[in-house]
């Protein structure tokens, strides 16, 4: 199950890497076959080259669109070694084996999300790469197969310590990879299709996904689990720099998930805001003048969830606001940017993860949300709904004051970041009690207000927070009684979006206590 490694054909876009494994290969006394831009970077080296036209006896045409695509070199790839009529065929047509392909393709992917005209992005499908990884991978009882440069320096030290040779064991493991990478390759290609199609739901899914990290485990211990990177420009936490800390598990991706797209609703030229997240769930967002009065204000809605949870920041984090995020025993930080202070200050808790992501998502951004279910899985676009851009109809006799509105609005955004049956309290800009994931919404309601009591009587207060609060839902009331619910704990506006058939019955209830009722038009559920 050994093969010698005679001849290698090297035809890379992504050069990285390339220097130091052509050097490596020539060394152990591989002849080196080369297109046209790696041939050129391999000559440059020094190193002995031969052009594939060489092989093929054929120019590269129509702008290189066929260069490798001849039976010299695919003949050379799928002939199997050991089978006399293949071998008889090789020799016949003068193909030579190639024992190691060294490819990586045209870059679809960056090319796609650089914004590139669709004639661009359309030359940026590789054929030829993918077809000889295919025929290489394939006959992989022979032929060894590189993808990724990420691959090179094992696959030299295999060579360096077999005298040349590779086993199967390695060369199933890099076909493996190979078909992996086509597949996700092609992926991207009909990504894109059923993108400029506005295809909302594509006849055929193809989900195109590089592991970012193979996770110790899944949501609990027994489960096994891996973090994949779409490929999708998006800021957040698949894309994120961590600066220190241990790895992030499974539930850390989810609630930093959470967290950071909570932020990003706030746009950071109005307002700093700060989301305290345990899971999934936020447990106090705030915005505010600065980061360090939102994380006070957020942590203040219930500073006993915020224990070990993940604190998300839509502005540059400063110093000043670290060293209050540091007195709570906190999981992980994510922010835009932070200033230097901020980050030797979180340096001294080395467990403390602090990711930064270089901006912030964009709420209106289009996107897929993707879940499984038993034997298949569930599609849907983002949702990408904000609430400024709703058109917010009052329905009550009063219409709530600008200090109610504005609050309002906060209590409608963060809402739909929360489990429904949803309930969220807010005042001056902070949440003041959420309630969250009930199965009913006037157990979210109870929810909410008793977490408002709690955080008064911990902080000493007589009256809770809800006292003078607005308050938003998810969806409609489909009975008066949570609405009822929300006037006992105080609050004097509501926002919701309406639409049950018992509106005009929650309407008259508000009217009855001098409630002001906007409705949005628009429900945010999220399970
Ligand atoms: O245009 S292609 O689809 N036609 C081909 O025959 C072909 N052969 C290799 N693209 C082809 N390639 C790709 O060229 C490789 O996959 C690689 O990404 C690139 C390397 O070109 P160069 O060596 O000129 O930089």
């Amino acid at each position: 199950d050994r093969v010698k490694v005679r001849r290698a054909l090297l035809s890379v876009s992504d050069k990285t890497g390339l220097a130091d494994f052509a050097k490596g290969l020539a060394g152990l006394g591989v002849e080196l076959i080369s297109t046209g831009g790696t041939a050129k970077a391999i000559a440059a080296l020094g190193l002995a080259v031969r052009d594939v036209s060489d092989i093929t006896g054929f120019p590269e045409i129509m702008d290189g669109r066929v260069k490798t695509l001849h039976p010299a070199v695919h003949g050379g790839l799928l002939g199997i070694r050991d089978d006399a009529a293949h071998a008889a065929a090789m020799q016949e047509h003068d193909i030579t084996g190639i024992d190691l392909l060294v490819v990586n393709l045209y870059p679809f992917e960056e090319t796609r999300a650089s914004g590139a005209s669709p004639e661009t992005i359309v030359e940026n499908i590789d054929i030829g790469g993918p077809a000889m990884i295919r025929a290489g991978a394939k006959n992989h009882g022979y032929v060894t197969v590189v993808v990724d440069p990420a691959d090179y320096a094992e696959v030299l030290e295999t060579l360096k310590a077999n005298g040349g040779e590779t086993g199967i064991a390695l060369r199933r493991q890099l076909a493996g990879r190979a078909y992996a990478r086509t597949a996700a390759y092609d992926a991207a290609v009909a990504g894109w299709f059923a993108e400029t199609l506005g295809e909302s739901a594509p006849k055929r899914l193809s989900i195109a996904g590089e592991l970012a990290e193979s996770l110790r485990y899944g949501e609990n211990p027994h489960q096994t689990a891996g973090f994949y990177r779409t490929g999708e420009a998006r800021p957040g936490v698949a894309t994120a720099r961590q600066l220190q800390g241990k790895a992030l598990s499974y539930n850390n991706i989810n609630d930093t998930d959470a967290a950071f797209e909570l932020v990003g609703e706030f746009d950071p030229a109005r307002t700093a805001a700060v989301a305290i997240i345990k899971h999934a769930n936020p447990c106090g967002v705030a915005e505010g003048p600065d980061l360090i009065s939102a994380y006070h204000a957020a942590l203040a809605c219930d500073p006993v969830s915020a224990f070990g949870g993940i604190v998300a920041l839509n502005r540059r984090l400063d110093a000043a606001s670290a060293e209050e995020i540091v007195k709570v025993f906190t999981e992980v930080i994510i922010a835009p940017e932070a200033e230097e202070e901020a980050i030797a200050i979180i340096s001294a808790k080395k467990n403390l993860r602090l990711l930064l992501t270089g901006g912030l998502p964009d709420p209106r951004a289009p996107g897929r949300f993707i879940k499984s279910v038993a034997g298949g899985l569930l599609v849907q676009s983002r949702d990408n709904g904000v609430v400024d851009d709703l058109e917010l109809n009052v329905v009550t006799k009063r219409a709530p004051n600008e200090t109610e509105l504005a609050d309002l609005r906060f209590a409608f955004r963060v809402a739909k970041h929360v489990k429904s049956n949803t309930i969220v309290y807010a005042k001056n800009g902070a949440t003041v009690g959420i309630g969250a994931g009930q199965m009913s919404r006037v157990d979210s309601a109870r929810i909410a207000a008793r977490k408002a009591e709690d955080a008064a009587e911990a902080a000493g207060a007589d009256t809770p927070a809800t006292i003078g609060s607005v308050v938003a839902s998810d969806a409609f009331f489909p009975f008066a009684d949570g609405l009822l619910s929300a006037v006992e704990a105080g609050a004097t506006a509501v926002i919701q979006p309406g639409g049950s058939m018992r509106d005009d019955e929650v309407i008259a209830a508000a009217d009855a206590h001098g409630i002001a009722m906007v409705m949005t038009g628009m429900r945010h559920f999220r399970h």
